[in-house]
């Protein structure tokens, strides 16, 4: 069902003890205003992958190898008022990278402690999903939005 719909994806960057994240605010385009994880569109021709390194490297700087991607989620994105927005987004967990932080075009990164994850600044679907991942779970999950593109109307999580 999913098979049509573009695919995009999105690096949680982990340090720790203490244990933090790192996210970006988004400066423009496509939810700006909101902090979220590291990510971007899936070139054609181009693995999920090595779309998720490029994005994080585009975005804020790091460097991340292959096998250190791990992929924790796998998250679709329904908008039925807006289809143009639909996507999966595969979900990654970054704990291992080469380089810092740095600010880019699109993107401020900060690290945020992960009792302090700033749910209220983010897309409205992240409560749902983003305290599974940080207890270390895996899922593949669904959101269809409401006609205000903002807010989850419906949401089906399953742990894997
Ligand atoms: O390249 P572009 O700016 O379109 O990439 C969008 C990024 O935002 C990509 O990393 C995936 C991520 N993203 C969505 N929708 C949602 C969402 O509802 N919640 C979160 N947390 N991230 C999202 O595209």
């Amino acid at each position: 069902m999913n098979a049509n719909l573009p695919l995009a994806t999105l690096c949680l960057v982990r340090r720790g003890p203490p244990d933090e994240l790192l996210l970006g605010h988004k400066k423009r385009g496509f939810g700006a205003g909101k902090y979220d994880g590291f990510g971007g569109k899936v070139h054609a021709g181009e693995t999920v992958a090595a779309a998720a390194a490029r994005e994080l490297a585009e975005e804020c700087g790091l460097a991340v190898s292959p096998q250190d991607l791990v992929k924790v989620a796998e998250l679709t994105f329904t908008f039925p008022h807006r289809p143009a927005w639909n996507q999966v987004v595969h979900t990654f967990l970054v704990e291992r990278w080469r380089g810092d932080p740095l600010e880019s075009e699109e993107m401020a990164p900060a690290w945020f402690p992960i009792t302090e994850i700033p749910y209220e600044a983010m897309w409205d679907d992240s409560i749902f999903w983003l305290p599974l991942l940080l207890a270390g779970k895996r899922i593949t999950a669904r959101f269809t939005f409401r006609a205000d593109n903002e807010t989850v109307a419906w949401a089906e999580i399953e742990v894997v």
